[in-house]
């Protein structure tokens, strides 16, 4: 007489974390603010972070519009800025993205947000 015995191993489904589900509270951030770059300059409400940069010629620099703050709608209010230099070359009018430009000849390069004039306004030294 022979008996088997089957040991049926049961896998324990993971019940893990019994917490359930989050809550999300405050602001939805859609995600159109753009992180400053690394040794880039930030286009924030009504200023530019840094407003003075110094750097070698044939440098490029961007900029990271960060000009979008949550509101208690779960939505999001951006404001347009611009980077418009005073030798007239400047990026579109916008409330998110970047703009990037390259400056091959040394020199003071004064620029200014097209919507808010000289009260938001930031200078790139090349040498
Ligand atoms: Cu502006």
């Amino acid at each position: 007489m022979k008996g088997f015995v089957v040991m049926l191993a049961v896998a324990s489904l993971c019940g893990c974390g019994g917490g359930g589900g989050g809550s999300t509270t405050g602001p939805t951030n859609n995600g159109v603010n753009t992180p400053p770059p690394a040794d880039g300059i930030s286009v924030s409400n009504n200023m530019f972070t840094p407003g003075t940069k110094t750097i070698g010629v044939g440098t490029a620099v961007k900029w990271a519009w960060n000009s979008c703050t949550g509101d208690a709608y779960n939505g999001q209010t951006c404001v347009s800025h611009s980077v418009t230099f005073d030798d007239g070359t400047t990026s579109p009018t916008q409330d998110q993205g970047t703009y990037t430009r390259t400056f091959a000849v040394a020199g003071t390069y004064n620029y200014h947000c097209s919507q808010h004039g000289t009260a938001m306004s930031g200078t790139i030294t090349v040498q």
